[in-house]
């Protein structure tokens, strides 16, 4: 049974005093702990930025890629590794911006892969630029006069392209985000987690105290229904006096795409002889390719 002290890694973060990438690393450590998961059995892939360097924190296998990059690498470790639980962990920059193409074919694909979204509306790494998900209006550097772009509705997009595990967390609600990422980690195919992630350098307008007085559980709505496709994307893009938490979507349970795959039907990858070929044909490719 892995422990918490398993997990830990040698660095300390260099994230600054009070960001939510904290509860972030410490949730998902948690999570992992209470699906009984050891270090060696999962690996986190990550891209750049802030919220990305959360693998240098965990004693995990850990991968972390190009900005916006990190969810095709994920899938071919899956398509590769059936046994390992692949996490990825990004910013909405890097998922949401530079990494929204990837996000949508992923969706739509249902490998196996439990994303976490650090959310903070911002580019934090880079010194507080808009993102992708900032609201229309905000003053950043780059958006002097206020951002003119409507903002990435990821869960209600990843409602559209297939996913049938759609949840969103917050850090300042610690235990309900580590069951939601253990929810998310037992789940069968693609499952997202979307997190609200103060990050109380360059988006302070949108740090904790104005998470904690809007934020509701959606498991203590009575007229919410999480298996009704149509109400759950109406209800992902509720933003504003009152900010819903909690799992917005919980389709049917498909098994992944790497299981599905006809390639991929003899097992894994690495369970399948390196060639079929013999010496003689691989050397006659050579010849023939130089
Ligand atoms: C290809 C490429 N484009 C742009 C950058 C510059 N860059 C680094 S991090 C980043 C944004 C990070 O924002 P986000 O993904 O939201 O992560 P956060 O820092 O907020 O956690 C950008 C634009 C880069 N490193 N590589
Ligand atoms: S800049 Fe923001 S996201 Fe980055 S470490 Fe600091 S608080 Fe966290
Ligand atoms: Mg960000």
């Amino acid at each position: 049974m892995a422990t918490r002290a398993d997990y830990k890694g040698q660095e300390r973060p260099t994230w600054c005093p009070g960001c939510g990438d904290y509860g972030i690393l410490n949730a998902l450590t948690r999570a992992l702990v209470e699906q009984n998961i050891a270090p060696h059995e999962a690996i986190v892939v990550t891209g750049i930025g802030c919220g990305s360097k959360l693998p240098h924190y965990m004693r995990i296998n850990g991968l972390h890629t190009l900005h916006g990059r990190p969810v095709p690498v994920a899938q071919g470790i899956k398509l590769a590794n059936h046994d390992l639980r692949v996490i990825v962990v990004h910013g909405d920059g890097d998922g949401y911006g530079e990494g929204l193409g990837h996000f949508a074919h992923e969706v739509r694909r249902n490998p196996n892969i439990t994303e976490l979204v650090q959310n903070n509306k911002i580019y934090g790494l880079t010194k507080g630029q808009y993102s992708p998900t900032s609201e229309r209006g905000k003053r950043r550097s780059t958006t002097p006069q206020g951002s003119l772009e409507h903002p990435v509705q990821p869960l209600a997009l990843a409602i559209t392209h297939g996913a049938n595990f759609v949840a969103r967390g917050y850090p300042g609600q610690l235990n309900h985000l580590i069951d939601l990422i253990g929810q998310a980690l037992q789940w069968p195919g693609y499952a997202l987690v979307d997190i609200l992630q103060p990050c109380v350098s360059f988006n302070r307008e949108r740090a904790y105290d104005y998470y904690n007085e809007r934020i509701y559980l959606l498991e203590e709505d009575e007229t919410y229904d999480p298996t009704d496709r149509n109400l759950a994307w109406q209800r992902a893009q509720e933003w504003g006096d009152r900010i819903p938490i909690g799992v917005f979507y919980r389709g049917e349970r498909v098994a992944g795409y790497e299981l599905l795959e006809p390639a991929l039907q003899k097992g894994p990858l690495v369970k399948q002889p390196l060639s079929r070929l013999n010496e003689a044909q691989i050397a006659g490719l050579f010849d023939e390719l130089s």
